[in-house]
């Protein structure tokens, strides 16, 4: 097996290998894996994909976190080996950290991660831990130091996404509740549009609303990420 073949495996599905480590102590993944896979969209095909599923049109809640669920619990169980869902929480599995360790993520001066290919639209969908030691390609080279003048941290016009500070939830959502937000709430986060690795990556807008959606529907201000308000924990990536 290699991650080049479960990486084709994954795009027939929608979505797409954005990293892989070997685990270490401390890196709190499931007991037995020696490799652990990080599955994110991979656009464009990834939004059809998702709006052809049931999950989509059957009115339950929190339809991707399902679709997450059931695509990747398949390849998992295909490839002899069990799935972590992100939004499996809390305690929710430590899905940054496990960025990082893959080389391919990295903190951005915005907080948020950015990575070499999906710059700041990353996000994951899940993760699949193997059994055994799969080689691993080369960590890519951080793309912040080089970047021009650092867009990504001015582009937010209420400044809730800043270099230094934590994001300011509450300010965003207020802005985002208004006429002026309406580029936000239906083309995604500016700041992470303006990062110039994020906009070679062809998602689309309908993507970008929908999670933009579930962010102010399931998580309003205030909600301490620990509360799981009545299995409320929605989808925004
Ligand atoms: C809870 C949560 C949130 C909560 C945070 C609540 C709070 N009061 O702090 C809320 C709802 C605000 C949130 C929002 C978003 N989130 Co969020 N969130 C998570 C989640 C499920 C758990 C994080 C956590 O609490 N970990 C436990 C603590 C102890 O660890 P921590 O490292 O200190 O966690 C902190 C950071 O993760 C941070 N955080 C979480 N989301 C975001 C988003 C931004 C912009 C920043 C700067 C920080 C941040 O808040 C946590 C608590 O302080 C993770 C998935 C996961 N399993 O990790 C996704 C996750 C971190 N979020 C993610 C994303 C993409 C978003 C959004 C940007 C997506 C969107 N468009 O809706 C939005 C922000 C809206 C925007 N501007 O576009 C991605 C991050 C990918 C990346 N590029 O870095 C993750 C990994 C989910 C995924 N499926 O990939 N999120
Ligand atoms: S969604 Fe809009 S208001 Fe919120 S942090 Fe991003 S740019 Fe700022
Ligand atoms: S805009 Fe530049 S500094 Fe910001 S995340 Fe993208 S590459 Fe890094």
């Amino acid at each position: 097996m290699s991650l080049a073949a479960l990486d084709r495996d994954a795009r027939a599905t929608g979505l797409a290998i954005r990293g892989a480590f070997h685990p270490a102590p401390g890196d709190a993944v499931p007991e037995g894996a020696g490799t652990l896979i990080l599955l994110g969209p991979d656009e464009p095909g990834f939004w059809p994909e998702f709006r052809r599923s049931p999950e989509y049109s059957d009115d339950a809640p929190h339809p991707l976190d399902r679709w997450s669920r059931r695509v990747i619990g398949a390849l998992a169980a295909r490839w002899g080996s069990m799935a972590v869902i992100p939004a499996d929480g809390p305690p929710w599995p430590p899905f940054l950290s496990w960025a990082a360790r893959s080389g391919q993520a990295f903190p951005s001066p915005i907080g948020l991660y950015v990575h070499a290919r999906a710059g700041l639209w990353i996000s994951y969908r899940g993760a699949v831990a193997l059994p055994g030691r799969l080689e691993l390609p080369q960590p890519s080279a951080p793309p912040c130091p080089a970047c021009a003048g650092h867009p990504c941290a001015s582009a937010c016009p209420v400044g809730a996404l800043s270099t230094g500070a934590p994001y300011d939830i509450a300010r965003c959502q207020s802005y985002l509740r208004t006429e002026a937000g309406r580029d936000c709430r239906e083309r995604g986060c500016l700041a992470r549009r303006a990062c110039p690795i994020s906009a070679t990556l062809p998602r689309q807008d309908e993507q970008s609303a929908f999670h933009m959606a579930a962010f102010m529907e399931d998580w309003p201000t205030g909600t301490a990420p620990e509360t799981d308000r009545a299995g409320k924990k929605g989808e925004p990536a």
